[in-house]
């Protein structure tokens, strides 16, 4: 068995203009599968996620509040943390951008070296801006004249900014995307940027003007400017492992093993934030992992788009085990997914009570009235052993796959419970079938145990009741008590 690596897994840094919505929860959730299966495998986890402070839109929506500016900045990190509590995200470090001990001095750093190398410039720049986004778009990329994901119209804005000289690493990312050294997964997406590549990469406004966003990290030299938010926000992922401050753990964690995220943010990932690396000098992250969004009302569901689905709201109703398990099921892995109520309930009466907890409990019922007993392999011996196809889908980050098997040995017990019928078996007088009655039994039991090994990385409260239940031969009560229309 392999030694205990680590991994350092990252979801995005959440803007704090207001609460997370269930597309935010999905990105989460995935991440956190990802991070507990590797927990599984015995490796130390590092799982980060935060808050992207640093923004124009951010400021606006805190002034539109009541609060003062790092009161509503406090307020809505706190809601961020609540949701991740809610949902049993596991998460390891929660990273802020205004934290000047933790983040600033490396997202400070980073500007030098990308100074040193001679990637900043100063130019005038002439352009369209989302200011949700936070990104430049050209004329090409508009929707009706609009921002293609927001639907707004763009500022037009002309200032003397520092550039970022991303087209001079057009070359040596195509080059490292197409040898694997930085993988984008799934393929669909990898071919995108390779595309974009093949176009060529433009350089980039890495600075605004600092009367435009006071509180932005200042352009080390220069007071008059502030770091593009992009610059500083993706910096976090290796600020919040000691880039700047504490060069043994960053030694330790960098580069990070996956970048969770959805497809708006690809090229940020897959193409600026690389080439950030490339001038800084240092490794490059070994994956983006980039999934689709969740639609609601035929859109992507986002904060300013009126159609946002509130995850505490759903968790509420239904538990955190059935949301995670339709978002990292229903939802097909790499691409677009719906999510509304009704479908949520659906999945709920459907595979979770009449499925999955019909079947625990039948099981359970029968280990205790027959008082089976038996002994069962180590989590990690199950989760490692050769074959696995939960772990092999999720090691390629395969979440609906990876369910999929677990669901495929719901209805194969359940089919053999029916057709096999131990019970009877166990009263028959012949010893041959007496026996058979019995291995019947102690296989089910191994096998319940099993689901519940496997659930673990997607459905953690669930995976801990079946593991207690089986310690006590039985069910205190229904893992998912029917819901009504
Ligand atoms: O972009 N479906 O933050 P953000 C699926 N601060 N995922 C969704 C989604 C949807 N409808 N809506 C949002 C930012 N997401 C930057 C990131 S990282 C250095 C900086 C998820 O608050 C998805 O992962 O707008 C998306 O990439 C992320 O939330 C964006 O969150």
């Amino acid at each position: 068995m392999s030694a205990s690596k680590p991994f350092y897994i990252t979801s995005p840094i959440f803007y704090p203009s207001a609460a997370l919505h269930v597309g935010h929860a999905y990105t989460m959730t995935v991440a956190d599968a990802v991070a507990r299966s590797q927990r599984l495998l015995g490796n130390e986890v590092h799982f980060l996620s935060g808050a992207d402070e640093n923004a124009g839109k951010v400021i606006k929506a805190a002034k539109a509040s009541e609060k003062s500016v790092p009161e509503f900045l406090d307020m809505i990190t706190e809601k961020f943390r609540h949701l991740f509590k809610a949902l049993d995200i596991s998460y390891d470090q929660f990273i802020r951008t205004t934290d000047k001990d933790t983040h600033w001095p490396g997202a400070i750093l980073m500007w030098e070296r990308l100074r040193e190398a001679g990637d900043i410039y100063r130019a005038k720049y002439a352009g369209l801006y989302c200011p949700q986004c936070e990104a430049f778009y050209t004329e090409k990329e508009l929707k009706d004249g609009k921002c293609p994901l927001h639907l707004i119209p763009l500022e037009q804005i002309e200032e003397e900014n520092y550039f970022f000289r991303l087209s001079k690493y057009t070359e040596p990312l195509k080059a490292k995307i197409e040898s694997g050294e930085l993988q984008i997964i799934p393929e669909t997406r990898k071919n995108e940027i390779l595309a974009l590549l093949e176009r060529g990469l433009e350089d980039v406004s890495f600075s605004r003007p600092a009367h435009a966003v006071p509180h932005g990290i200042p352009v080390p030299g220069d007071k008059k400017q502030v770091m593009y938010v992009w610059c500083d926000a993706l910096t976090s992922y290796l600020t919040a492992v000691g880039f700047g401050r504490d060069d043994a753990l960053a030694a330790k964690w960098w580069p990070a093993d996956a970048h969770i995220i959805g497809k708006d943010i690809l090229r940020f990932h897959a193409a600026i934030w690389p080439a950030m690396l490339l001038s800084a000098g240092l490794p490059l992250p070994k994956r983006v992992v980039t999934h689709g969004f969740i639609l609601s009302g035929g859109h992507k569901m986002g904060k300013s788009m009126g159609n946002a689905l509130d995850p505490v709201e759903l968790i509420d109703e239904f538990g955190a085990d059935a949301l995670r398990y339709y978002l990292l099921r229903k939802v097909p892995s790499f691409e677009d997914g719906v999510l509304n109520k009704e479908l949520l309930q659906d999945a709920y009466n459907g595979d979770l009570a009449n499925g999955l907890g019909n079947l625990v409990s039948r099981i359970l019922k029968l280990v205790e009235t027959y008082e089976v007993e038996t002994e069962f392999e180590t989590p990690k011996t199950l989760w490692t052993k050769n074959g696995n196809p939960v772990r092999l889908a999720l090691e390629e980050f395969d979440t609906r796959v990876a369910i999929d098997h677990i669901w495929g040995k719901i209805s194969t017990l359940d089919r053999q419970i029916q057709e096999s019928k131990p019970w009877e078996l166990l009263k028959s007088l012949d010893n041959h079938e007496k026996q058979k009655g019995f291995d019947t039994m102690v296989r089910l039991y191994k096998d319940l145990w099993w689901i519940a090994v496997m659930l673990e990385p997607f459905m953690p409260e669930t995976s801990k009741k079946i593991v207690q239940a089986i310690g006590k031969n039985k069910l205190d009560k229904a893992l998912f008590p029917r819901k009504d229309q």
